[in-house]
């Protein structure tokens, strides 16, 4: 019975995403008691239907790392989605309004994996030893709910609002840094939005990828060689607009911008 509500519920999100329309949450509209684990299943319904319809996965992302994420989203727990190739944008490359909900724009860290990493008991320390490089990036998240107002459950659901992604093109190795003290700022049309630093995602953007490792463990999977995952946001997200010009800029990793058109 329950598979059946996953599905409808899977098929609920990927409409709204594609008929680029907000929806009901899906703790109001079908099943106020989804637990966070029910919640993960309607997610792989969903990446698995995309998958079926032939986009090819770049890799899982974390989401909800920072207290400025859990301050402004009101849900305090780290998730995970994953990015498709249909959603990456090129740096200095436009963002079509019209394509989207009501997105916003995160800066972040990424992260090229450059050996497999298998949960549990993963550390921010065997993250970075198996990372190739380090990248900055522009997220682009687009919940698929009213008003962005989620509960955990509904979010997961949702592939944790992704939506679109900018990497940069300037790839560090991370032992070139304190990816810690690395900071952030996050601009639109030349006025500042946002600032932080690495360490405001869980006191390392390493951290955020060690977690990822060991939630992905509790499924029996792990993150790859090859994939380019994100750490989750350092600052709140800011409200995007038609015209708006966004760049990110990160010590010591370069700029990342992109433009909002029509
Ligand atoms: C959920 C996605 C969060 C991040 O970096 O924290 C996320 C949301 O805020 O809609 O991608
Ligand atoms: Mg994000």
């Amino acid at each position: 019975m329950a598979v059946e509500v996953f599905k409808e519920i899977a098929d609920y999100l990927v409409a709204a995403e594609v008929e680029k329309r907000e929806v009901v949450k899906v703790t109001k509209a079908f099943k106020p008691d989804l637990t966070v684990e029910e919640a993960y299943q309607v997610q792989e319904l969903l990446v698995q239907r995309k998958v079926d319809e032939g986009h090819r996965m770049i890799g899982p992302k974390m989401g909800l790392t920072s207290k400025a994420k859990w301050d402004q989203m009101g849900v305090s727990e780290p998730i995970y989605g994953y990015v498709f190739d249909y959603m990456l944008v090129n740096n200095g490359g436009v963002l079509p309004f019209s394509d989207l909900i009501h997105p916003k724009v995160e800066a972040e860290i990424a992260f090229l994996i450059g050996e497999d990493i298998q949960g549990p008991g993963i550390t921010g320390a065997q993250v970075l030893a198996k990372t190739q490089y380090v990248l900055p990036a522009l997220e682009i998240i687009d919940s698929r709910y009213e008003n962005f107002n989620f509960t955990l459950p509904d979010v997961v659901a949702d592939n944790a609002s992704t939506s679109r992604v900018v990497f940069g093109t300037a790839l560090r190795k991370p032992s070139e840094f304190d990816l810690e003290l690395i900071g952030a700022t996050l601009s639109i049309n030349g006025q500042l939005k946002e600032l932080g630093a690495g360490a405001a995602v869980l006191g390392h953007p390493a951290n955020a990828i060690a977690v990822l490792a060991n939630m992905l463990a509790r499924k029996g999977e792990k993150i790859k060689k090859g994939e380019i995952i994100l750490s989750g946001a350092l600052t709140s997200a800011v409200m995007l607009s038609i015209g708006d010009f966004v760049s990110g800029k990160f010590d010591g990793l370069g700029e990342v911008t992109f433009s909002v058109g029509e």
